[in-house]
């Protein structure tokens, strides 16, 4: 198998890794999951496996007729319920001794904080559903979320599912193309932004990069725009189109109550990147995702209600949905949400804030970790981190070397490490390790979760033998997966569902060991992840091509020792124009303004032509032996090989060594 993303170190040291981590006695004593009787008892029967749980953790106010309806690749999950998701993470809470709990504690980035109490969201929440209601959004309506890591996001998420209105958050970290295709993708109805949000102590205008991307949006009609920044962001209000959140929820009335809604009904939107430059609508829908988000993390973060539960992502990535927002709150936890940068004002603001609250439970980056490792011991070690008892990572693979790190650095030896593979798509975690049942691995997302049905395969669909790399696919449908893609059917059933007929395909390789322990090496297509933010390069190409000197472009992701992968460039410019460091710096820029900051290639060669096969493909597989300084691959299928030795010289010039 050829993978296009997999990084040699880092697959040598996870073959090489052998070390064993039980569970830590203390904490297995006090876990929700002591045993792996679980893991059986899910086995024996999926379906009834979640329908108990479904029964017995979530409020209905009708139950369901029938657990699970498998069209594959159509699911349908709890047909015939009737839920509402808004109602299950804050309502419930408000009738027990939760109301006066913490539910959502709040640090912005200059320093100030807000705590919400599960009363307090209640009424936030109902208020801003009736000011959605006064703007004429009604049921099934998409309503765009474009700002930075404020309250009122998850506010605003709450109370769109309160009244069955689909949210579709588009990261604040996006700029205005990247925005503007997302509303006319999901045609949504309202949007609502930010003035301004605090990035390392500056400014970054939402609201202005709201209203040009609105400008092409025609389905648009209402803007709301949340304040933050004050005098530091001036916004232009237009009359008519744009209301002030605060204007809106100081007139609406303070009573809304959680419509029942379908199981199946349409939760929300989320865009992820995908092997073709327009990124896909995921589309997750409200009983199973539910049931999935709220399972696991009840289970793999081992809640507790004396817990404060810090998920460090940012709420415009599928997990701070599931584990900020749904998650978290469906099981009363107590969720910490951060404004701003993990170095703003300094490198250990993150353990600041571990100190501050005494966070137990911590779930952040490998790439954040690997950076930690990079500022040095001195900033975690000037801070207070007794208080934690449970740490967590996502994103991307964990090198061993950065585990046994977190492990020792930030948890002290004391905390059990849950490493959890899952995407957009997925809903929720996938393959993790239950903290007080399963020993870990260094550099293992370890087991799939109970119910799930994860396999190795080859080429042909046929399971692997242990220690064999293969393609990672899931052979059963479980509650919280994508239903589809949003208004491209077709695009769900082929880029899932036909690689492997009967099986989800992942676009993730991967490795099971004698144990059935899980090693994931990466995405086996087109999807790079940038410090675990996923990108595409026919996205990020794309981009490229489109700025007037630019003539072809091809991307590639390299590895980078710190954020797992990074993007390089490879351009041919239009006649006319020359290779220069302005020009370098200019595209580099012009990416940041098209996608976002994330999308900004960190190396930019310029070439005279692009390696391709005789159908006119381009191989990335060469340009990245290159972008990674290795001796060229095979190049026999190379319609010119030449170009290839042309290519490798000018990045020779550039200064690169070859390996
Ligand atoms: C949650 C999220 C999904 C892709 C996925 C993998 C990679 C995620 C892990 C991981 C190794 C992990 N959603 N990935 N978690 N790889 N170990 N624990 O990241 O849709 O943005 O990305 O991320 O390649 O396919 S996502």
């Amino acid at each position: 198998m050829t993978t296009q993303t997999q990084d040699t170190s880092l697959l040598e040291s996870l073959e090489k890794e052998r070390r064993k981590f039980p569970p830590p006695p203390e904490f297995k004593k006090k876990a929700l999951v002591k045993s792996k009787a679980v893991y059986k008892e899910a086995d024996s029967d999926y379906e009834a496996f979640w329908a108990k749980y479904a029964e017995t953790e979530l409020h209905w106010f009708k139950k369901w007729d029938k657990a699970l309806e498998w069209n594959a690749p159509w699911a349908k999950w709890f047909v015939g319920g009737q839920i509402n998701i808004s109602y299950n993470c804050v309502d419930r809470h408000t009738t027990t001794w939760r109301r006066t709990k913490a539910a959502i504690v709040w640090e912005g980035e200059p320093g100030d904080s807000r705590t919400f109490t599960y009363q307090d969201l209640h009424r936030e929440v109902q208020l801003f559903a009736n000011a959605l209601k006064d703007l004429g959004v009604q049921k099934g309506d998409r309503v765009t979320l474009y700002t930075g890591m404020v309250p009122e996001l998850p506010i605003a998420m709450l109370a769109c599912a309160r009244i069955g209105a689909v949210h579709s958050v588009v990261f604040g970290g996006f700029t205005v193309e990247a925005l503007r295709d997302r509303i006319n993708d999901s045609q949504a109805k309202v949007v609502i932004t930010q003035d301004g949000g605090w990035r390392r102590g500056s400014i970054v205008p939402l609201k202005q990069f709201a209203d040009q991307a609105v400008q092409g949006c025609p389905t648009v009609e209402k803007v709301v725009v949340v304040r933050r920044a004050g005098e530091k962001a001036p916004v232009t209000m237009q009359a008519g189109r744009d209301f002030w959140w605060h204007e809106l929820t100081a007139k609406a009335s303070p009573v809304c109550p959680a419509e029942p809604l379908d199981s199946e009904h349409p939760l929300y939107i989320l865009y992820t990147s995908g092997t073709t430059g327009k990124p896909k609508g995921i589309l997750h829908t409200t009983g199973g995702y539910l049931l999935g988000a709220h399972m696991t993390a009840k289970w793999v973060f081992d809640i507790k209600d004396e817990d404060y539960y810090w998920c460090t992502a940012d709420i415009g990535w599928v997990t701070g949905h599931s584990y900020i927002v749904y998650g978290p709150l469906s099981n009363g936890a107590t969720s910490v949400m951060y404004e701003g940068a993990p170095d703003f004002p300094e490198k250990d603001r993150f353990w600041a804030i571990v100190e501050k609250y005494r966070v137990n439970t911590c779930y952040t980056s490998p790439t954040f970790i690997r950076t930690c490792m990079k500022w040095g011991k001195e900033y975690p070690n000037r801070r207070d981190l007794s208080s934690l008892r449970l740490l967590g990572t996502v994103g991307e693979p964990i090198n061993p070397e950065a585990w046994i790190w977190y492990n020792e650095t930030i948890g002290k030896g004391r905390c059990p490490i849950v490493d959890t593979w899952w995407q957009t798509e997925t809903g929720s975690i996938l393959i993790t390790p239950l903290p007080g049942a399963v020993t870990t691995k260094p550099g293992s997302a370890t087991i799939p979760f109970p119910g799930i049905a994860a396999e190795i395969v080859d080429e042909q669909g046929k399971p692997v033998p242990p220690n064999t790399g293969g393609y990672l696919v899931v052979s059963r449908p479980w509650p919280s997966m994508l239903r589809s893609i949003w208004g491209d059917p077709d695009r769900y059933v082929k880029q899932y569902w036909s690689r492997f007929p009967g099986r989800y395909f992942t676009g993730d390789g991967a490795r099971r060991d004698k144990d059935g322990y899980f090693w994931i090496t990466g995405r086996v297509d087109d999807v790079v992840k940038v410090a675990g933010h996923r990108l595409s390069n026919i996205e990020i190409e794309s981009a490229l091509v489109a700025h007037p000197a630019v003539a072809e472009a091809a991307t590639v992701g390299r590895d980078d020792a710190v954020k797992g992968q990074a993007i390089a460039a490879f351009v041919v410019l239009k006649s006319g124009n020359n290779p220069s460091e302005p020009l370098k710096q200019q595209l580099k820029q012009w990416i940041g303004q098209k996608i976002g900051p994330i999308a900004r290639p960190d190396d930019i060669f310029f070439s005279a032509d692009l390696p391709k096969t005789r159908s006119a493909k381009i191989m990335r597989r060469l340009l990245r032996d290159i972008a990674e300084g290795r001796v060229l691959g095979d190049t026999t299928t190379l319609s010119d090989p030449k170009v290839m030795e042309d290519i490798r010289q000018s990045y020779i010039a550039e200064g690169k060594e070859e390996a």
